[in-house]
This record gives structure tokens, sequence and C-alpha cells, in this order.
């Protein structure tokens, strides 16, 4: 029997070090990491930061197929970030690389170590803009519409960037 294909969405972010950069290279190396595929990216957004003055962020969401599991998924994730030689500093604070799962199929994860669909998903405007290019018509596995959400966050401090992937 085939190991099942799962559709996971991540969550790109960095305001420090060349944050473009960081975001573009990170893209590709989420195409390498072990039983994953890139399916596709959406733009790159400039934000303005959330919580502590700093840098505004460079944010972009990836559509991800995967034969992982949701915490083998997030080990690859932490280990990438590690790459990028993020130091965390402080809780919402500056960083070279943040990987969020957002979403893991239509799965409800609830682990010390991982919640999925990531619980500020809903109410930030650089995670909901970017997923609604890749996935307009989607439910999150709460049964709320992306596009309700959509009409409930302004995209107010959110700036469209060229496309990420030339
Ligand atoms: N963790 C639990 N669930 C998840 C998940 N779904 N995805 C755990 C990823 N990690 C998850 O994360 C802390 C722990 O969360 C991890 O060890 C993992 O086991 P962290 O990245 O190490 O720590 P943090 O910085 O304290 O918090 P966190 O939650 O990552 O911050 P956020 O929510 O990612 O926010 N403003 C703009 N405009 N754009 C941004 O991208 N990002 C942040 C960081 C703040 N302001 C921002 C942005
Ligand atoms: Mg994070």
């Amino acid at each position: 029997m085939s190991t099942p294909v799962h559709r996971a969405y991540i969550g790109l972010g960095s305001n420090l070090e060349n944050p473009r950069n960081q975001v573009t290279t990170a893209l590709d190396e989420l195409n390498q990491l072990p039983h994953c595929r890139l399916v596709v990216a959406s733009k790159l957004y400039q934000s303005e930061p959330l919580g502590p003055l700093q840098p505004d962020f460079i944010n972009a969401v990836a559509a991800l197929e995967t034969t992982l599991s949701p915490l083998e998924l997030l080990d690859q994730l932490q280990e990438l970030e590690q790459r990028h030689q993020r130091v965390r500093h402080e809780h919402w604070g500056p960083r070279t690389l943040d990987l969020d799962l957002l979403l893991y199929g239509d799965r409800r994860v609830d682990h010390p170590r991982l919640q999925v669909p990531h619980p500020e998903l809903t109410k930030r405007n650089f995670v909901l803009y970017p997923l609604a290019e890749l996935a307009p018509e989607l439910t999150l596995p709460t049964g709320i519409a992306l596009a309700a959400l959509l009409a409930q966050v302004s995209p107010d401090g959110l700036r469209p960037l060229a496309s990420s992937i030339s």
C-alpha cells in the first residue's frame, strides 16, 4: 500500500538579514526537504510587524505535498530554521526565518510541540491573504471558510511584492 500524501500549508516570515533572500531561499529548501514537494508559493508580501517594535517582515505561504507526519514535518521545519541561524530572543520578536505549519490537510493537532491549525492563523492578514492566493475556496478544519475570515481581517499594512518564484 502506498503512503498517503498530505497537503500542508507553511507560513514563512523573516525580518532580519536580507528577508527577501531568506524567504526565497527557504522556498527552494522546502522543496528539497525529504518526502516533501513544493506545489506552489504565494507572492512575497511586506508586512508591518505584529508584536514589539522591529523591522517590517517579508511573508509568504507555501503549499507542500508530503508523506511526513505533522510532527516529522515540524522537525524538518525547525531544522531548516536552524540552518538559517535563527536566534530566538524574544517572543514575537525579530527573526531571520520563521516557519509555521499552518494547516495539514483537514487534521487538527493538539500536542505540546504542535498546534494545527496554527492558533494565530485566523487573525493575521500576512497569513490569510497569501493563503487565499493559493486556496481561495479553502475551509478550515474548524468549518470556517477562509473567505469569511478575509472579510473580518483588514489587509492594512500588507503590501504584495513581485512573484516569489521566477
Ligand atoms: N508550535 C506549536 N504549533 C506550531 C505550528 N503550527 N507551527 C511550537 C510551528 N511551530 C509550532 O515557536 C514556538 C514553538 O511553537 C515551537 O517550538 C513549536 O514547537 P517559535 O517560532 O520558536 O517561537 P516564538 O517566536 O516565541 O513564537 P511563534 O509562535 O513562532 O511566533 P509567531 O506566531 O510565528 O510570530 N509580524 C509580521 N508582520 N509577520 C510575521 O511573520 N511573526 C511573528 C512571530 C511576530 N510578528 C510578525 C510575524
Ligand atoms: Mg513560529
